[in-house]
């Protein structure tokens, strides 16, 4: 069944099936399609049927025009239309069909013969064949295109032959005489022009000059019908695109400054690592272009991201970073100014607001720091233009833009590219559609595409989110000019995805220092032969004399005399500030040197009057007709006694904190999987009307007419890509408390290059503050080794601070400048005033960390993990570690055991000590913030009860948690006079037990030796 017999069929009495299945019979090749209802272009793109890619909706077309004009198709068309609808007997609505003659002439001869002998088969075969053969080339023309520079293209069609070119006319039942035949165009295709038809082999002709020249276009998956029709009409119309003289001078400049940046640096430092754009010069006015077009359709922002390749010449070249400021990286003998480890030369950032000189507008570029971590930049990117966007009310992405560039190893291989891809779409974190360059030099290191990917580009990963792909040859300039505009475009036009894919070589080997031939012997053969692409596009515009010879070598002079004298001015640089390679300034939030302005920590505390109301807001439902849940309703009421009481449970604790927050106009943004609700179904951020569809309220944005907006958005099922995504946001802005929750503690793992690269060492590497917050699910609840423990060890192990030395600082100024020091901040907190404070802290000071917080399961309904209102008032603060408080606090010098903990075991010890009746001669403290460690605060305990032994309790297992960072920095605090005790799980390689029983075993076991004051008597 096909197409046709769905459109015959329609005009009855004719039993155009019959005719048609003979046909089918003949040509199996072309017309063996699958029943699909009529289709017009109204109907849903998913329904389309070209995305099996070889349907034809050509006759239907024709039938469909015809039923609104009947003098809209060809006369043979519509006296058969018309006989058939006139109920003609099978057969006999045929009327001579028009001879396909050989020309246009004899096309609209052949229309007065009309009425002639009937062979309307032919006719539609032969339409039907040409018309498949269109699309053929639409859909994989790009096989057939010289992409590759050096003509040795790793991207093998083996599998999938393309009958295209006039050689292949018999695949589709035509034949040599049918070349000069005149067809119809349909109306899929651009390529008449101005002709509704032409002959076959001009019909081919010009499919060959679309799709299988310099540029292969990929787009036939998309499934959306206008969007295809917009890149046929940008790649088809004939003529092409026609670059003026002066385009083609830019050009020029744009490639001699690409190529004589990287020749320079050669020529200079010819030992110096600096991943060179050799083979792959386009790249720079193909960012240039991008840029410029983009500037046009009105984007005054643009963030990029990328990596190790042709980085220096992007800062030089497209950011404009100074050259002395580059050129003075490769001096050893340069200082650095800035505390902190920084980073080499082609992994720093930079931020740059200047005109863009072909618009005349302003346009500020950024390029964002990033690890040697291939690829794992693109989410932070993204996070960060997503902010962008926010701040400026940028809705719809008009003038903020991402741009991400790749390599065609790393596109293809890393995770993250897909995950990012993901994001793309969601409203909560869609950048309105990034510009993806692959500088595809055909090699990752030394390892060849056959041996580093199973797809045949290195893009294919992009056709997920229906981006189309544009393949284009980088020794062509104008060509990747071309495309680039396209991509630019299509980003204006559609706000979604779309790849360059820059297939070019490298030249040298990896780095300068690489020898490529020990692996690659064959292929660095041909590069060795292969001439530059500046020399080559030089040569074609002095040629056509586009340009002269002389012009063209002034332009170089030129380019090398300004390297030149910044290299001159390079050498006066003694030292270098990482600070001038900031990607996110923070204007007036530092000191003009870049410190904090003050060393404050004010009162994290609210008023009574605060606190009730954001209280009433989390307990009630602020909109009209809007039926929530039974199950909600109690959970609102018991909110409402609690705040009646004047106590907050956990929930609570984090709504006053968000919600003060935002009262003070500071915007607030929770994301992570199933947030909205809450993995443990405590908090209910967002309500759901039971009985409308999709119709939902957030009460947070309900609060104050002046209030900042919350955002709280459940994410796509990627912790890599979500929590780089939300670190990006994080640092566009430091009025913004940004936290990203993991589902379970656990799964931040899959999230870890953004912790160990980015978030752990950011300030270090790139003097970036960040005050993202991690909330991360964990404790030991007998729920198996999956789901029980956030790994605090592995946060722990990553802090500054030493284990050996206690703080010289004075102790008005510890908490606060403890803080400023350390790489991040890590707690456990016990209760929900303190987590109150902890959130608020993270803005009302005056500086940006990290904070990870370890979140509890089993406490958000604990009855005694609840705070009063009295620990949140005015002048109340975070406290980093709560003592003992009860009857072994009055009578300290009985006191035998002071048990340090943190987290939800404190409730276990609490209980067992009541048990035990142990309240007078165990004292209980919790550490609530284990780094920056409190020293200050543990000596004060540990000095109030001399008589007392000291054990680290904990209910994690003994190599994990947090004991091995603890104990040093016990034995630190006290002087090493003491030892310090250890009650816990044992070793071991599982984070917990799958079995309840033995959870429980080991709970009572490790509570035993905490209160058995001879548990450590035979170790002594
Ligand atoms: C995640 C990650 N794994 C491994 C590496 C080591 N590495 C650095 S460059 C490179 C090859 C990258 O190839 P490609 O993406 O094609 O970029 P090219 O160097 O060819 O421009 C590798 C494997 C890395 N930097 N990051
Ligand atoms: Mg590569």
């Amino acid at each position: 069944m096909h197409r046709l017999r769905t459109c015959a069929s329609r005009l009855r009495p004719l039993t155009a099936s019959q005719t048609v299945q003979s046909l089918s019979q003949q040509r199996p090749a072309v017309i063996n399609r699958t029943l699909q209802p009529i289709r017009r272009y109204t109907a849903p793109v998913a329904a389309e049927p070209f995305l099996n890619g070889t349907s034809s909706n050509y006759v239907e077309e024709m039938y469909l025009a015809w039923l609104e004009d009947p003098k809209s198709v060809h006369k043979s068309w519509d006296v058969f239309f018309r006989n058939a609808n006139a109920g003609a007997p099978p057969g006999t609505a045929h009327q001579s069909p028009p001879p396909l003659g050989t020309s246009l002439a004899s096309l609209t001869q052949a229309q007065s013969l009309v009425g002639a002998q009937p062979n309307v088969e032919k006719l539609v075969e032969d339409h039907l064949a040409v018309q498949s053969l269109i699309r053929a080339y639409q859909v994989m023309g790009h096989h057939n295109a010289q992409l590759d520079p050096l003509g040795i293209s790793c991207v093998n069609f083996d599998d999938a032959p393309v009958n295209t070119g006039f050689q292949h006319v018999g695949f589709y039942g035509l034949d040599e005489s049918d070349l000069d035949k005149v067809f119809r165009l349909p109306t899929t295709t651009f390529i008449g022009g101005e002709e509704s038809a032409l002959p076959l082999r001009e019909i081919i002709r010009r499919l060959e000059m679309a799709y299988c020249q310099h540029i292969g276009v990929e787009f036939m998956f998309i499934n959306d019908l206008d969007q295809c029709q917009w890149i046929r009409e940008k790649f088809e119309r004939p003529g092409g695109r026609h670059f003026t003289i002066e385009e083609k001078r830019t050009l020029l400049a744009r490639m001699i400054r690409s190529t004589r940046f990287e020749e320079f640096l050669q020529r200079k430092w010819s030992s110096e690592k600096r991943f060179g754009l050799e083979g792959c010069e386009s790249l720079i006015p193909a960012l240039k272009t991008i840029i410029d077009k983009s500037s046009e359709n009105g984007v005054e922002n643009v963030i990029m991201g990328m990596p190790h390749r042709g980085r220096l010449n992007v800062l030089a070249n497209v950011i404009r970073k100074e050259l002395e400021q580059i050129f003075c990286q490769f001096d050893s003998k340069l200082e650095a100014a800035d505390e902190g480890s920084g980073d080499v030369k082609y992994h720093l950032g930079m931020y740059h607001r200047r005109i863009n000189r072909v618009t005349d507008r302003n346009i500020t570029l950024s390029l964002v720091a990033n690890p040697s971590h291939l690829e794992a930049v693109n989410p932070v990117v993204q996070g960060k233009c997503k902010a962008e966007q926010f701040y400026c009310g940028d809705t719809d992405g008009k003038r903020v833009m991402s741009v991400l560039l790749h390599g065609d190893a790393a596109f293809a291989g890393q995770g993250i590219v897909y995950e990012t891809f993901h994001l793309s779409d969601l409203p909560s974190y869609t950048t309105h559609g990034t510009v993806h360059v692959v500088a595809n030099n055909q090699i990752g290191f030394t390892t060849d595409p056959r041996m580093a990917r199973s797809s045949p580009y290195p893009t294919d990963v992009a056709r997920v989110v229906n981006a189309p792909i544009f393949h284009v040859n980088a020794d062509d300039p104008e060509a990747v000019a071309y495309v680039c505009e396209v991509a630019a475009e299509w980003r204006a036009t559609f706000h979604k995805d779309v790849v360059v894919d820059l297939v070019c070589y490298r030249r040298n080997g990896h780095n300068e220092m690489d020898e490529p031939m020990f692996t690659q012997p064959l292929m660095y053969k041909t590069i060795k032969k292969q001439k530059g692409v500046m020399l080559k596009y030089a040569e074609k515009l002095i040629e056509e004399g586009s340009v002269t010879r002389q012009e063209y070598e002034e332009e170089i002079a030129k380019y090398d005399k300004i390297c030149e004298e910044a290299h001159a001015r390079s050498k006066d640089e003694k030292i270098l500030h990482i600070k001038h390679w900031l990607d996110s300034p923070w204007p007036g939030f530092f000191t003009l040197d870049g410190q904090s302005k003050s060393m404050s920590a004010p009162s994290t505390g609210l008023t009574e009057e605060e606190l009730s109301h954001i209280g009433q807001v989390a307990s009630s439902v602020p909109v009209e007709d809007f039926t929530i849940h039974g199950g909600l309703s109690r959970v609102l009421k018991s909110r409402g006694e609690m705040i009646r009481n004047r106590t907050v449970d956990w929930a609570l604790g984090e709504y006053m904190a968000f919600g003060s927050l935002l009262k003070e106009g500071i915007h607030v943004r929770l994301s992570g999987q199933d947030v909205e609700r809450g993995t443990f179904s405590h908090r209910h951020h967002v309500l759901h009307d039971q009985n409308v569809d999709k119709r939902t309220c957030i009460p947070m944005n309900h609060m104050d007419p002046n209030q900042a907006p919350y955002t709280v958005c459940n994410s796509s099922l990627s912790e890599y890509g979500v929590l780089g995504f939300e670190l990006g946001f994080a640092m566009a802005s430091p009025n913004a408390l940004v936290l990203w929750e993991a589902q379970f503690g656990d799964f931040h793992n899959t999230a870890q290059c953004i912790i160990d690269q980015f978030i752990c060492p950011g300030q270090a590497k790139w003097v970036r503050q960040n005050g993202i917050v991690l909330l991360l699910p964990h404790g030991m609840e007998g729920m198996g080794p999956e789901h029980s423990s956030a790994r605090p060890e592995r946060f722990l192990q990553m802090c500054n601070d030493d284990p050996d030395v206690y703080p010289k600082i004075k102790p008005e100024d510890f908490a606060v400048q403890q803080l400023i020091d350390c790489n991040w901040i890590v707690v456990n907190i016990s209760n929900p005033a303190n987590l109150f404070h902890v959130l608020r802290r993270q803005i009302l000071y005056p500086f940006r960390k990290p904070l990870i917080i370890f979140t509890p399961k089993s406490l958000l309904r604990h009855p005694e993990a609840k705070s009063n209102f009295d620990e949140m008032l005015p002048g109340t603060h975070f406290q980093r570690l709560i003592s003992e408080a009860g009857p072994a606090a009055d009578n300290p010098a009985d006191v035998k055991r002071i048990v340090f903990c943190t987290g939800k075991v404190y409730y276990e010890l609490n209980r067992e000590r009541k048990t035990r009746g142990m309240e007078n001669t165990v004292a209980i403290s919790r550490i609530e913030q284990l780094s920056p460690f409190p020293f200050d605060l543990v000596k004060s305990e540990t000095e109030k009860y001399p008589n007392a032994d000291i054990v680290w309790c904990q209910e994690e297992h003994k190599n994990q948690g947090y004991y091995d960072y603890v104990k040093p920095r016990m034995r630190t605090t006290i002087a090493r006079i003491k030892p310090v005790w250890y009650a816990g799980r044992g070793s071991a390689a599982a984070p917990a037990t799958g079995n309840k029983k033995a959870h429980l075993l080991e709970l009572s076991r490790f509570l035993n030796t905490a209160f058995d004051l001879d548990a450590f008597k035979e170790h002594e």
